[in-house]
């Protein structure tokens, strides 16, 4: 079967369900993939029809296909000597309005149809953003889990040996992501630095001492509350005293956690894969060191009743009475049912740090519900766009200070909200997801057509 076939339709819902069709077929198993190019296609589609070029161009169809996939064997030797092997990758999804860029996840649930979601979130994201970046993504099914320093390193440092001949700082430039911080990618980079004999800006998220920008490392959680203040103040609303939701520990979580409690906020809960954290009287600045400490330490949140506070194994923290939520975790750890009980639980305003961590099913709960809804490709988009502030610091050879990073990432806030409102608003209300989607989609789909058909 021809499944590369053009939808010839003038109904816009007919050209939405022969594309999708036409999709799966062509990416049997992929399931986060269909996931995440639904989510764009149903917003996208309508303005398609409205903007014909988009259409006669096949945009949608040539940026649903990544420009190039590459999946590698890597093996590395554990502390008991024993030789093991893992599938590592880097999906460049798309390069039309600058070089390919995105994180790096190291996780037992990567694979091709992970990758290929989030690099495919990563093209509007980027472009939001409204620096000159194209997306990409990779990582490993390698699970850092109970692993020793000696084995992260040698697992690193063996990943980098296939990896460094894609990127590059005009070519691909990976970051971080679950299970890569900045300890895996200074190892990534010592390699890449001693492979090519270059000291080139080719990671972001690197240490302050050999490249890295300062505020990277809060942006994405920075970000997320900077969003969630512009769309609250849109609406007349605030942080100040709300009770907040936060899923997750790790990057985006603590720096989410700690820029609402600089707001004010009262912020109840933190998880991870075991269950989650309720801190009924708020996180304090205190509390939320400590935790970073003991997480620094390799400890998990359930061994954090030995600092007074209560765990609950098994659940998820979306029960808990508050106002607005900020699911930081993984994706999918909002379904139906979540996003059921998050409304019964009084939550007013739901804001995505983590990628796609809402399925599509509890995100139309949401809007029947008329939750404020700040969707990941804007709400998280703070992370990588210091790390572009990263590369342009690398390509001039300085080094920021914290207040003008910081001071970058509100303004690219704002602007971000801004764009969504543009993009999103109807009769007087702004769909935050029609707004980012298309807001990321124009700028790519007009470079694109301007390239011709290649
Ligand atoms: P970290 O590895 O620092 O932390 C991940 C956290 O999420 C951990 O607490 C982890 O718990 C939890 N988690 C991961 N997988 C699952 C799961 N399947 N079920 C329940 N909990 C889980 O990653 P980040 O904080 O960097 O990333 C979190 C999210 O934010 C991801 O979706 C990522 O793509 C997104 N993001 C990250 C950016 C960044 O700059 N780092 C930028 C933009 C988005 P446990 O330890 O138990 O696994
Ligand atoms: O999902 C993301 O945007 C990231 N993990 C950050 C990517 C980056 O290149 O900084």
């Amino acid at each position: 079967m021809d499944n590369t076939f053009i939808c010839e339709t003038q109904n816009p819902k007919e050209y939405f369900d022969c594309f999708m069709q036409g999709l799966i077929d062509r990416n049997p198993g992929e399931p986060e993939f269909h996931q995440a190019v639904a989510e764009v296609s149903k917003s996208i589609v309508p303005f398609l029809y409205e903007n014909q070029k988009y259409v006669k161009g096949q945009v949608l169809e040539r940026l649903s296909e990544p420009d190039r996939l590459l999946s590698f064997r890597v093996c590395w030797e554990d502390d008991k000597g024993n030789i093991r092997t893992n599938r590592g990758y880097r999906v460049q999804f798309n390069n039309s309005i600058g070089p390919y860029k995105g994180g790096l996840r190291f996780h037992p649930t990567v694979n091709q149809s992970v990758l290929k979601f989030l690099g495919f979130e990563q093209i509007f994201k980027n472009s939001l953003t409204g620096l000159p970046i194209g997306a990409g993504k990779g990582g490993a099914n390698f699970d850092p889990k109970g692993k020793s320093d000696s084995e992260i390193m040698r697992f690193c440092q063996s990943f980098m040996t296939e990896l460094y001949r894609h990127i590059g700082e005009d070519v691909d430039v990976p970051a971080g992501d679950i299970g890569v911080g900045g300890r895996e990618i200074s190892y990534m980079f010592g390699m890449y630095k001693r492979i090519t004999n270059r000291f080139t800006g080719t990671l972001t998220g690197k240490g302050i001492e050999y490249g890295g920008s300062l505020i990277r490392e809060e942006a994405t959680g920075y970000g997320l509350i900077y969003f969630a203040d512009n769309v609250l103040n849109h609406h007349n609303e605030g942080l100040q005293g709300k009770r907040c939701l936060v899923s997750g520990a790790g990057n985006v979580a603590q720096f989410a956690v700690e820029k609402l409690i600089e707001k004010g906020a009262k912020v109840l809960t933190l998880s991870d894969s075991e269950g989650f954290l309720l801190v009924r009287e708020g996180i304090t600045q205190d509390v939320l060191e400590e935790i970073k400490k003991l997480k620094s330490q390799g400890k998990r949140l359930k061994d954090l009743s030995g600092i007074g506070l209560e765990f609950h194994p098994g659940k998820t923290p979306w029960g808990v009475s508050a106002d607005y939520a900020f699911p930081s975790a993984t994706q999918n750890e909002i379904e139906l049912e979540d996003a059921k009980v998050l409304v019964e639980s009084g939550v007013k305003g739901v804001f995505e740090g983590a990628n796609m961590p809402s399925t599509n099913e509890a995100i139309e709960y949401f809007l029947k519900e008329n939750i404020l809804f700040g969707p990941a490709k804007a709400a998280n988009a703070g992370g990588v766009a210091i790390s572009a502030l990263e590369m342009s610091q690398n390509n001039i050879g300085l080094s920021w200070p914290r207040e003008k990073v910081d001071g970058e990432l509100q303004v690219i806030m704002k602007r971000i909200h801004s764009t969504c409102v543009k993009y999103g608003e109807k009769d007087g209300k702004t769909c935050y997801i029609t707004g980012a989607n298309i807001g990321g989609f124009v700028k790519v789909a007009d470079a694109m057509l301007s390239f011709g058909v290649y």
